[in-house]
């Protein structure tokens, strides 16, 4: 298995040394911004990373091979190269055997961290239940890879584009921890209010530290949601999104769209409805969630060395 993984040099020193290391998805580069924000936002979020002391590992499918930390140029290919498809737990085993370029989601980053070991994962937003779940059966495959691998998920909630209500019930019922890192109510993405509250509100590292060591000691398998309001300034208006958010969910139900395209769909919708705005406060809460996520995997280190 060792073989399908590919590590930069600077992510197997930190792991082979026991450092903090955070992983980062590749889908939100690929699909989720435009060129150039995208790779700006991927280095820029490398770069928060290392100056609170941890190391990034951006994660993607590569030629046959789990890239654990990927170059420069890798990067800008994950940016720029518009065949890259998409891969969550489902597509992952195809895109490795074809040797094709595959993004990985929430989840497919969450299997990939697990492989090469390492527990903590920034991202913007999780996937979750769609609005009007209870008929399409859209529910993201990031809720089920949460339910069984140990990763905890650093994001600013999730998108409103989800029937959140659902998908806190659903984290619920599969025993995922949903942890407020400085607030109470789990945040909407680009608001930081949604109407549902957090399970528990924790203001410092070391408590989140404290319980995923804890939880895993317990051999309780499965991941953390680590929800990270966007910051104060660049926070959104709750309702104005909520109209953007209706007509976008009108526009995929007209076009029927459906499968792994709606996320895609329904993100690109609200960028260009919203223009320049939405693209700003999404890349604020992505650099925030990066700090805050290697401020939790140095505390993890600090919890199981005992200092
Ligand atoms: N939500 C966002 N931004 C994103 C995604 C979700 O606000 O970029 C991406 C993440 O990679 C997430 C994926 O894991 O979409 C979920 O897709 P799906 O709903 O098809 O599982
Ligand atoms: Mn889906």
């Amino acid at each position: 298995m060792k073989e399908l993984l590919t590590f930069t040099e600077e992510v197997r020193d930190a792991l082979e040394g026991n450092r903090p290391v955070v992983a980062l998805e590749t889908t939100i580069i690929s699909h989720g911004m435009p060129y150039p924000q995208n790779i700006a936002m991927a280095k820029n979020v490398e770069r928060i990373i290392r100056e609170q002391g941890a190391v990034p590992a951006t994660i993607g499918l590569m030629d046959g091979r789990v890239k654990v930390g990927l170059n420069e140029s890798e990067l800008e290919r994950f940016a720029t190269d518009r065949s890259v498809e998409k891969v969550s737990r489902r597509d992952f085993p195809y895109i490795l055997s074809t040797g094709k370029i595959g993004a990985t989601t929430v989840a497919a980053t969450m299997i990939a961290a697990r492989l090469a070991g390492i527990e903590v994962f920034a991202t913007g937003g999780i996937g979750g239940v769609h609005r009007e779940g209870e008929s399409t059966w859209d529910v993201s495959a990031d809720l089920t890879e949460l339910a069984r691998t140990k990763v905890a998920v650093v994001c600013a909630g999730a998108k409103s584009i989800l029937d959140i209500g659902r998908t806190l019930e659903y984290l619920e019922t599969h025993g995922v921890p949903v942890v407020g890192y400085r607030c109470d109510e789990f945040p909407s993405f680009y608001s930081r209010e949604s109407g549902y509250r957090v399970d528990y509100r924790i203001d410092d590292a070391e408590g989140v530290a404290k319980l995923l060591d804890l939880k895993w000691k317990l051999g309780l398998e499965g991941g953390l949601v680590v929800a990270n309001p966007v910051p104060e300034a660049a926070a959104l208006d709750f309702a104005e999104m909520e109209n953007v958010i209706v007509q976008a969910l009108d526009e995929a139900k007209r076009l029927g769209i459906a499968g792994k395209a709606v996320t895609p769909f329904l993100l690109s919708y609200i960028k260009e409805t919203t223009g320049g705005k939405s693209l700003e406060t999404n890349i604020a809460l992505v650099n925030h969630n990066a700090e805050t996520a290697a401020n939790i995997a140095v505390a993890l280190q600090a919890v199981r060395t005992g200092r």
